[in-house]
């Protein structure tokens, strides 16, 4: 083993909290979903029982209504902004009121092939769980065709210009006094802008006044977007789930029309003016305009679509490292400034295993190099700059350990 797996490990060891990993700490202390997620894909590859302990802790606090939420406060650390008391959802443990991209499957699978004897157990308990959350995405968040997001965070791809047609709609003037702290820990100009906080705060009160309750927050909230990138996860992580349900002898019949019906809709998501996918403000019924790495996941979710291929080119030739976050050529574009330009190594092994499965294998080995690239000059970072490698963000990152130990650190 070298010694940058031994830090991955380190890492991962250090963020590990018993039953749950926090992305890091200070910045991110609780456990969030996706984040979650791809730590168990990263524990797997030494510890198999952690990495299903890991799943479980999320699966536990899955709402009656199968959401499963993108935060589970577990204890209480006064270090981040907004926390238990500002959500306000009434669970025990408190969560956040809005979910994260469904990556569970899809790595639940791959963790369950790397051992399926320590998985056969811990699958089968946990594949009710994963299909009720399927299906409240289908039946609350896909009710207009293509996955929708009620808040920027719900995508985990924050403050991308995908959302800034969206974030026009709401007004953040009206907002209670917040103070925020993560700009306690990382330089401001790497974080989202105080105008945008405003906003998301202003969607989070319009949540909790609806007790977060689903129908009113879809049909009123002054946020909702469609979403290329959950739209694809989600298409992704059924064909996972069909393939678990198969094997553990379950009915099939539910997901795949859920699938049927999600691929049906992926049209819908094509900006024919933008020459890409391109996510959709459902309020105004306008488009964002805006290349963003989440319209590259279709190669995750099985698609292929020969005009995407350029698309993915024209980004990714522009930098030197990885996938950018948004295209580099249009003005919006920040190279340093989160979802707004930088390279994330868990969202390029995402692009790469599509590109893998598509059989573009030079496309997938070089992206996984100009990761491996990143960590080996930069550490373990939350982000990075994709024009010149520059670390961004949280340090000892546990997903960027993760997918370390999972795949760009494996030749
Ligand atoms: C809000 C934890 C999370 C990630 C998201 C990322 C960021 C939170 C924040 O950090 O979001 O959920 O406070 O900025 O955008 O993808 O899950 O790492």
């Amino acid at each position: 083993m070298n010694s940058l797996d031994n830090t991955a490990r380190e890492i991962l060891e250090r963020n590990d909290k018993g039953r749950y990993t926090i992305p890091t700490s200070g910045l991110y202390p609780y456990q969030w979903n996706w984040d979650s997620v791809l730590a168990a894909w990263g524990f797997a590859t030494f510890d198999i029982d952690r990495a299903w302990t890991e799943l479980e802790t999320l699966f536990n606090s899955q709402w009656d209504s199968g959401m499963v939420p993108h935060i589970i406060f577990h204890e209480d650390s006064p270090g981040y902004f907004p926390g238990p008391d500002i959500w306000d959802t009434g669970q025990t443990p408190p969560t956040s009121g809005i979910s994260q991209p469904p990556v569970a499957a899809t790595v639940a699978a791959k963790v369950w092939e790397m051992d399926r004897q320590a998985g056969a157990e811990r699958i089968r308990a946990l594949f009710p769980k994963m299909l009720a959350w399927h299906r409240w995405y289908h039946t609350v968040r896909c009710v207009h065709g293509p996955a929708t997001i009620t808040h920027p965070w719900e995508s985990g791809r924050d403050n991308c210009p995908d959302w800034d047609i969206g974030m026009e709609g709401v007004d953040g003037s009206g907002v209670l006094p917040y103070e925020r702290c993560d700009t306690r820990h990382v330089d401001p100009e790497r974080r989202p802008q105080k105008e945008e906080y405003d906003k998301y705060v202003a969607i989070l009160e319009f949540g909790r006044n609806c007790g977060w309750n689903d129908q009113a927050i879809m049909e009123n909230s002054p946020f909702l977007m469609t979403d290329p990138a959950m739209t694809f996860i989600l298409l992704r992580a059924d064909r996972d789930l069909i393939d678990i349900a198969r094997a553990l002898g379950e009915d099939t019949t539910e997901i795949e029309g859920w699938m049927a019906d999600l691929s049906a809709a992926v049209p819908s998501l094509w900006n024919e003016e933008l020459g890409s996918y391109d996510a959709r403000d459902l309020r105004r019924g306008k488009w964002a305009n805006n290349i963003s790495s989440g319209a590259f996941l279709h190669f995750y979710a099985g698609i292929r679509n020969p005009a995407m291929d350029k698309r993915i080119l024209d980004a990714w030739d522009a930098v030197t490292y990885g996938i950018p976050s948004t295209d580099p050529k249009a003005d919006r574009f920040e190279p340093q400034r989160y979802w707004r330009g930088p390279s994330w190594p868990f969202m390029n092994a995402l692009i790469a295993i599509g590109l893998k499965d598509a059989g573009l294998n030079l496309l997938a080995e070089r992206l996984r190099r100009e990761t491996e690239a990143l960590i080996r000059q930069g550490g373990f970072y939350e982000y990075f700059d994709p024009t010149n490698g520059a670390p961004c963000g949280g340090s000892d990152f546990t997903w960027t350990a993760a997918i370390w130990l999972a795949w760009a650190g494996r030749t």
